[in-house]
């Protein structure tokens, strides 16, 4: 049986434009809350595949969206680098021990040995693909290496990204050494997602806006269509989405092997459209607060349809839902979704 949500992102021809939401496995579930608590905490939710499993497949069946996005997080791949997270209540994830210095870099635990070490998300995997109906497919998803970098480098979330600059402009083949090991174990990594049976790839660069666009192919882009390119030439039938967040100024120079570009919500949609929906399938964009109010979803949901005509689309939200989203909106924009693009 095809999958509405693979045959939209090489642009085959679908019933209706099929939609998920970044984040659509998480804290505005109540049923979510619940099977984290059983978990204990966050961490060992990521790690226990029959948990992990569950919590994927609820928004299929609460929200009913067109496809799960494998429940983990980006930041288990430096974990398993070597670098010991920690999630701090309130606060978010923290590296205690930040790169700093080439002799940091060189003890991180790179390629093969490190992505094989995360044999939990892909038992994950494997339980997924036994549980989920088979016209719905399964998002498998890594962090861009900036992203993860920026992490990696400043131990935490920042709103400055002082410290990765600093590094990025006094000493960037330091941050080019990161990338570089990042990078190879990203590749892996993503392809033992794929062998595991994910579907479809999303690589997120949820901090793209952090570098000034001249350097954004440098330090950033290069290394994810590197990515897609290895992913590509073995597996074609595997369509790829890139979602680098708040990058308009780039969309001229967007290039690379991949299927699917993300437009996050900063980026108005007839803008991607002009400049990237002959080559590349789109999703997005609302943006995730029009969510608290069911009219501005119906609205923008109308919008977007109407500005999408003629190309390839996937609906989607512009960036994650958030936490005290009412569960009926967010049902109320998959249904929308639904409702406006059917043929
Ligand atoms: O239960 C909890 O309180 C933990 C909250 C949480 C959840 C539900 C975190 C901590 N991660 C996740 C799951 C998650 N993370 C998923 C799977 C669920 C889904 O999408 O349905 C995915 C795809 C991610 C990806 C992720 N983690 C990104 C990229 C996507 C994005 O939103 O831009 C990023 C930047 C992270 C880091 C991270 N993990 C968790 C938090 C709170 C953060 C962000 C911290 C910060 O703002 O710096």
């Amino acid at each position: 049986m095809s999958k509405i949500f693979v045959d939209a992102c090489f642009r085959k021809e679908t019933p209706y434009t099929p939609v998920w939401m970044m984040r659509q496995a998480g804290r505005y579930l109540p049923q979510y809350l619940k099977v984290r608590a059983e978990a204990g905490n966050f961490l060992n939710l990521c790690h226990n595949p029959k948990k992990a499993a569950e919590v994927t497949i609820q928004p299929l069946d609460i929200v009913g969206v067109d496809a799960a996005i494998l429940f983990s997080d980006i930041l288990v791949i430096p974990n398993e680098m070597g670098m010991h997270l920690e999630f701090i209540k309130g606060e978010g994830p923290l590296f205690r021990d930040p790169i700093k210095t080439e002799a940091q870099i060189d003890a991180l635990i790179g390629g093969d040995e490190a992505a094989s070490k995360l044999t939990y998300v892909f038992e994950t995997i494997e339980l997924l693909k036994q549980q989920l109906p088979e016209d719905k497919a399964l998002i498998g998803f890594t962090g861009a290496p900036w992203t993860l970098a920026t992490y990696m480098i400043e131990g935490q979330g920042t709103k400055t990204y002082n410290i990765c600059k600093k590094m990025m402009y006094s000493n960037p083949a330091l941050l080019h050494k990161i990338l570089r090991k990042v990078t190879e174990v990203v590749k892996l990594y993503m392809e033992k997602q794929i062998q595991a049976g994910i579907d479809v790839v999303q690589i997120f660069d949820s901090w793209a806006a952090a570098i000034e666009p001249g350097l954004y192919d440098e330090f950033s882009w290069s290394y994810m269509v590197e990515i897609a390119e290895y992913l590509k030439e073995k597996y074609p039938h595997i369509p790829i989405i890139m979602f680098p967040k708040g990058i308009p100024a780039f969309l001229d120079k967007v290039y690379g092997n991949f299927d699917v570009f993300g437009v996050d919500w900063g980026t108005p949609m007839s803008l991607a459209k002009e400049k990237l929906g002959d080559r590349y399938v789109l999703q997005g964009n609302m943006e995730p607060c029009r969510l608290y109010s069911k009219e501005e979803t119906t609205k923008c949901v109308e919008k977007i349809q109407e500005t999408m005509q003629g190309v390839g689309h996937i609906f989607n939200l512009g960036h994650g839902i958030l936490p005290d989203v009412p569960v009926e909106n967010a049902i109320h924009f998959v249904k929308e979704c639904q409702r406006v693009s059917k043929k």
